[in-house]
């Protein structure tokens, strides 16, 4: 109960918000301010692992779907761990969407799993009609084929991985699905890049330096507007308690992972950091009344550390904290908790 006024709280305020930020200029639509009151088509793109923040975001992306506020069109991994392909089908079927296409790369990527055992756990224990990487397509022949299908300027792409399939997506040359090159179908396509990545004003990020050829090359080349959400958005977000503590939810794959992850790291005893799930929210709620965002761009060095530049009509932003921790923190985990309708 309580979570379900939490959600209709949430949805509740990004709608008046979205009402009052019709009035303005467009430019905060086009960053992620405000969004529409039709389902937001969306590609969602994770490492599924080695954290276990990703689990946090794709149960937020189907209770969006659930909600009416999101199409789920394809659930990429940017790790080629074996098991991802199927580990990700392991939730969508949960969610009653097995059929959601999903993509791997099949080149060059990084290989890393979970170091906590919920990868092998889940596959153990939940339904998957998918077993091997090799069963589904390359991820980015699966961006071209879902991208050409859908109508200009409509996607938003989430990713909380590395930007490895969108590197390789840019530098696609033209195929059977369409005569456009990675770089023109992007441009076409795509409404937003909102992406968690990126330590702010400057640092070391995960997702960016594990494969910092491929974040180089996005954070250069890449389009259209493009949000992040930096790792000093995420830490302070402790979430999963609420879901572990929570006995009405029974059979839930979500749960199991925060249930066996918890435990195991001290500095997680008042729930993990969410870096994921705040892409996954501002992505699709929009970041308005939580966040405002700062403009510039994400600079990467070749070492894989990356800094901001601020610029008055940068195309990229970032979030900057506009509310307390605490009531982002109630919304993610009201949503975590959301169950299979
Ligand atoms: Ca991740």
């Amino acid at each position: 109960m309580i979570k379900r006024l939490l959600l209709m709280g949430w949805m509740m305020m990004t709608f008046v918000y979205a009402q009052r930020a019709t009035g303005e200029a467009g430019e905060s639509d086009a960053l992620g301010g405000a969004r529409g009151a039709d389902p937001l088509p969306v590609i969602f793109d994770t490492d599924m692992g080695p954290d276990y923040d990703d689990v946090g975001a794709i149960a937020l992306l189907h209770a969006f779907a659930d909600s009416g506020k999101a199409r789920i069109l394809a659930t990429m991994a940017s790790n080629k761990y074996e098991g991802v392909a199927a580990v990700i089908n392991v939730f969508n079927t949960y969610f009653h969407r097995a059929d959601i296409p999903i993509g791997v790369p099949k080149g060059a990527a990084v290989d890393q799993r979970d170091t906590q055992h919920w990868t092998d756990s889940i596959l153990t224990r939940y339904p998957h009609a998918i077993r091997k990487n090799s069963e589904v397509p390359d991820a980015v022949v699966l961006y071209r084929r879902i991208l050409v299908g859908q109508p200009d300027h409509s996607v938003v792409i989430i990713t909380v991985g590395f930007l490895t399939n969108l590197a390789g997506l840019l530098q696609s040359p033209a195929d059977g699905y369409s005569s456009l090159s990675g770089l023109e179908l992007v441009k076409r396509k795509v409404r937003q890049l909102v992406s968690m990545a990126g330590k702010f004003p400057e640092g070391w990020e995960f997702n960016v330096f594990k494969d910092s050829t491929a974040s180089r090359y996005v954070v250069a080349h890449w389009p259209t507007p493009v949000l992040y959400s930096g790792f000093e958005i995420g830490v302070k977000i402790k979430c999963g308690l609420p879901l572990v503590r929570d006995v009405s939810i029974q059979n839930s794959p979500v749960k199991d992972v925060f249930r066996i992850s918890l435990p195991q790291a001290a500095d997680d005893s008042a729930g993990r950091s969410s870096w994921d799930e705040t892409a996954v929210l501002v992505g699709i709620g929009g970041y308005q009344p939580y966040y405002t965002v700062r403009r510039g761009q994400m600079l990467v060095a070749v070492n894989g550390s990356d800094r901001w530049e601020d610029s008055a009509d940068g195309r990229q932003a970032r979030l900057v904290e506009a509310r307390p921790v605490a009531e982002v923190q109630a919304i993610i985990n009201g949503l975590m908790g959301h169950q299979p309708r």
